[in-house]
């Protein structure tokens, strides 16, 4: 017993921040609130660890456009990317999926900015009380709980306001978690 004590108190040596890297994966997009594959003018690549988003908002209603990245992560607080943007003010997000693929939504920030620029979203998981929903959890266990490791992350841009219509680019590169 003395000698696992002895062990705890030892420095743990792990990386506390993971790079995110791995193709976008399931591009998608909602049309006027409806989920849908990206219609045309809307594109996402990425190519080592960068990702462009070109995106063309139709709708009077709510659009946007967004992908996974499915990379296993023991642990997140807090996503920080840098963000080339386009200045038109729509709205960064990110949604977490855990172990049993239930989703947990935050958003970012507004992509007020032209040129590239670091920003965060912090994953603060909301104290859920029995019989609480929330609309910002869906899918899995339904447990309401973060269980690691995460399956990985979508990442998306929500037109802002839902009302506007048009289009743009930003991209997103050195993304890491922590
Ligand atoms: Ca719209
Ligand atoms: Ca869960």
């Amino acid at each position: 017993m003395k000698k696992i004590l002895l062990f705890l108190t030892l420095p743990i040596l792990v990386s506390a921040v993971e790079s995110v890297t791995v193709p976008p994966m399931r591009i998608c997009a909602h049309i006027a609130e409806k989920p849908s594959a990206p219609p045309p003018g809307n594109i996402v690549n990425g190519k080592d660890g960068t990702y462009t988003l070109v995106y063309k908002f139709t709708t009077e209603k709510h659009d946007a456009l967004f992908f996974d990245l499915d990379t296993s992560l023991e642990h997140a607080s807090e996503l920080t990317a840098q963000v080339n943007g386009d200045g038109k003010g729509h709205m960064l997000f990110a949604v977490v999926r855990d172990k049993s693929g239930e989703c947990f939504y935050f958003p970012g920030p507004a992509i007020k900015f032209k040129g590239w620029k670091t920003v965060k979203i912090k994953f603060k998981y909301p104290e859920v009380n029995p019989g609480e929903k929330y609309a910002s959890i869906w899918g899995g266990d339904g447990n309401q709980k973060p269980d690691f490791p995460l399956r990985g992350i979508t990442l998306g841009l929500n037109d802002t306001p839902d009302s506007s219509i048009g289009g743009g680019t930003i991209q997103i590169r050195k993304i890491t978690v922590k």
